[in-house]
């Protein structure tokens, strides 16, 4: 396609391939950026930052800038060479016009091929300009500021001068994404930022600026990291206990197609499971590939032959030692720099060039041997933990034989406890994990039995974060719920055989039932990964309050939903004065007391900390402990002409418990302190009726931040978990996961 665009030499002729490529993206634009929802939203910024970062790789750009702006619009701005703004030799019109509207035009047409990055799809800026409402691109370069404007990929304001720059130089992309083609609406911070810093990471020394002005939370965060893979994966283990240094090995082979360079950080923690994340030119290389393949056999050679060599392994346990066992406890990153990759795989996402596995490997073994034969005491610790994963796998291979035998993993012999379902399509079945007997018993009773099978769960589930898996496998909770869930474990796991595509986390609303919840998150998150990423896995939200008013009975999900419900109600026939004297507007008043009931929140988790709210508004510089919180919301009273005098000793905590207690005149207001003090018919109407629930659908946005919070919130580093808590203390009457 670029070849038959860029081969032709009449201008005519040149455009209309032109607009050809631009309409071929508009029409078929999954085939270019993925989908159209949420990936395919945020690969536009990605496709854009890539060329920053190439860039940046070819040492003339060191800070990006990502800036989302507050009409929903994003900006990607570099202080690189800018793009080139001189006449095409071919096109006949300005370079940057044939970068922003020729499909893989990007940097190639210059002849110098440093590039080794692009987006996982490679396909370039053009893409994104096809794909926006509008773009706007300004470059400084030969002490110009040069603007050009496009909508959907054709030009609506041509190229022209509109200042000077001195020697500064650098490109601003401004794009707004056309919302006929896409579903998804915004920009998400989480998204982005786990793949800026991640980008900052793989790039050392280049300095990533984001900040997102839209909404009512601004936040903003820089990413530079002097020290890449190995900080990388300090940040991965964060919340792990480390058993040895970070090891970093790097080097680089010709091979057939270029250079090809290769990077890699490990570490190895107490914890039991795996993190592996490899790379090759900046993607996520999800599926693996070459590159870990190579590492992987390096590293079981290499710790064998050390193993063997300096009698850390017995003759009898070295055949029975695998990979895995040697894996357990390492976080890696393998980096790789490739020229021209294949990319194969079910996503794309796994490397296929065959000559990265000896390259990859040449360099970690000769390099890890190195490292073993200066630090024996650290090679011991690992051979040690190795020794004891083989074991731990070998106890738990007897274990699930014998229990096969008896016929209890296999799915033929379900669990007592289990109320299962009649209905055998699992599209359509439910199972309920239910927190205690007697919640277990009324969800029993309630239940629609055709589709909802209901399995009670006693008392605490096993910690799998802190458990090898023949313990794992030894728990009673667990194996039953293996059994129901019907997909088997490890070896013999096959998601397929799932027997129901909702697995939903039925707990209490209080401490207790949120620990259960997490227990069970961590085990499907760790152990049954599959299940979530499919969205098998749901959180029930039984209400909160029971409210009945005039024989009415209504059921409230959150304190958050109540107080707006008293709010309403008590401003139904209330007159609310502002500062001024005059009567307020309905809206407005409801927008003033709804802040004002936040304040009061706040300030009662201030105090319970043993803070003066009052003293930490008036405190300019202080910070932290909800400090922050109670300023932005003292900053938002003060549009009503309301300032703190008004709140600390002044009329507005009276005005609002007075519209609370109008509010609450002829209701009974009931809050439910557990599952079991619903009856059945209850239970089933407000949490479990299709028609009428609501659910929480889990889903895994950013791995590496799951990861982290479940190593924090599950696993042995008290520290962290205490600081963790005290940090999200005040966010937790919101508290949604
Ligand atoms: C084509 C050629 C050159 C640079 C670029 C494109 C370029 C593109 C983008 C997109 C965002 N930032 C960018 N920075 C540079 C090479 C320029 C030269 O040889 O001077």
């Amino acid at each position: 396609m670029a070849e038959e665009q860029q081969g032709v030499g009449n201008y005519n002729a040149e455009n209309i391939q032109v607009l050809e490529g631009m309409e071929a993206v508009r029409k078929r634009p999954a085939m270019y950026i993925g989908d159209t929802g949420e990936r395919g939203y945020h690969h536009l910024v990605y496709e854009v930052v890539d060329n920053s970062i190439d860039e940046a790789l070819a040492g003339y750009c060191s800070m990006i800038d990502v800036i989302v702006n507050a009409d929903g619009s994003l900006t990607v701005q570099d202080n690189g060479r800018g793009i080139p703004v001189d006449m095409h030799p071919t096109q006949h019109k300005p370079a940057i016009e044939v970068v922003l509207t020729v499909l893989h035009a990007g940097g190639k047409f210059d002849g110098s091929n440093y590039k080794v990055s692009g987006g996982l799809h490679g396909v370039g800026v053009s893409c994104v300009n096809a794909l926006s409402d509008w773009m706007k691109v300004e470059v400084k370069r030969g002490g110009k500021v040069h603007r050009i404007e496009f909508s959907r990929g054709h030009v609506t304001k041509p190229l022209e001068v509109v200042g000077e720059c001195g020697d500064e130089t650098g490109t601003r992309v401004t794009f707004f994404p056309d919302h006929t083609i896409f579903s998804c609406r915004a920009f998400k911070w989480e998204i982005l930022c786990a793949r800026l810093r991640e980008l900052a990471f793989l790039n050392k020394g280049v300095t990533i600026h984001f900040r997102d002005d839209e909404g009512e939370a601004h936040h903003e965060d820089t990413f530079h990291y002097d020290g890449g893979i190995d900080e990388f994966v300090g940040y991965l283990n964060t919340n792990k206990k480390s058993i040895s240094p970070v090891i970093h090995f790097e080097g680089q082979k010709e091979g057939t197609t270029g250079m090809v360079q290769a990077e890699v950080s490990l570490q190895y923690t107490d914890s039991y499971s795996t993190i592996e994340q490899t790379y090759c030119n900046n993607i996520h290389t999800v599926e693996g590939g070459t590159h870990l393949s190579g590492f992987r056999r390096a590293l079981t050679s290499t710790i064998k032959s050390y193993g063997e060599a300096n009698k850390l392994i017995k003759e009898k346990e070295f055949a029975t030692l695998t990979g895995d066992d040697m894996r357990e406890g390492l976080t890696v990153i393998v980096s790789v720099k490739v020229p021209q990759p294949q990319f194969e795989g079910q996503t794309k996402t796994k490397l296929g060039n065959g000559e990265v596995d000896g390259i990859v490997a040449g360099i970690v073994s000769d390099k890890l041997m190195t490292f073993f034969e200066e630090n024996p005491s650290v090679a011991k610790i690992v051979i040690e933990k190795t020794l004891l994963a083989a074991r731990a796998r070998e106890a738990a291979r007897a274990a699930r034989e014998s229990t096969r035998r008896k016929g209890v993993m296999d799915g033929l012999s379900l669990p007592g406890k289990l109320r299962d379902c009649s209905e055998r399509d699992p599209s359509k079945t439910e199972l309920y994990l239910v927190e205690g007997d007697s919640a277990g018993g009324s969800a029993q009773t309630g239940r629609d039995r055709a589709t909802q099978a209901i399995l009670p769960l006693r008392g605490k589930i096993l910690n799998v974060e802190k458990a090898r898996i023949d313990r794992i496998l030894a728990n009673q909770e667990i194996r039953t719920m293996i059994t129901a869930i019907g997909c088997g474990y490890a070896e013999e796991w096959d998601v397929s055989k799932a027997r129901y595509h909702k697995i939903v986390i039925m707990t209490d609303a209080d401490v207790d039932g949120a620990h259960i919840r997490t227990l069970l998150l961590t085990f499907f998150y760790r152990k049954m990964p599959e299940l979530i990423e499919k969205g098998y896995v749901y959180l029930a939200q039984p209400p909160l309050y029971k409210v009945e008013r005039k024989k009415k009975v209504e059921y409230v999900l959150t304190d958050g939903e109540l107080t707006q419900k008293l709010l309403t109600l008590g401003l139904d026939d209330f007159e609310v004065k502002g500062k001024d004297g005059q009567p307020m507007d309905k809206e407005r008043a409801k927008e003033l007391m709804t802040l004002l009931a936040e304040i009061e929140a706040t300030s009662k988790l201030v105090e319970e900390r043993g803070f003066s709210p009052e003293a930490l508004v008036k405190d300019e510089s202080a910070q932290g402990s909800g400090a922050s919180m109670l300023k932005k919301e003292f900053q938002s009273l003060s549009a009503y002409g309301y300032g703190p005098e008004d709140w600390f000793g002044g009329p507005l905590p009276k005005l609002l418990d007075d519209v609370r207690a109008h509010g609450k005149v002829g209701l009974s207001i009931y809050r439910f302190k557990g599952l079991g003090e619903m009856d059945a018919d209850e239970l089933y109407d407000t949490t479990m009726n299709p028609a009428k629930r609501r659910m929480l659908r889990v889903k895994l946005s950013d791995a590496v931040a799951a990861d982290q919070m479940f190593s924090l919130l599950m696993g042995d580093e008290v520290e962290p978990r205490r600081k963790f808590i005290e940090d999200n203390a005040l966010n937790v009457r919101n508290l949604d996961f």
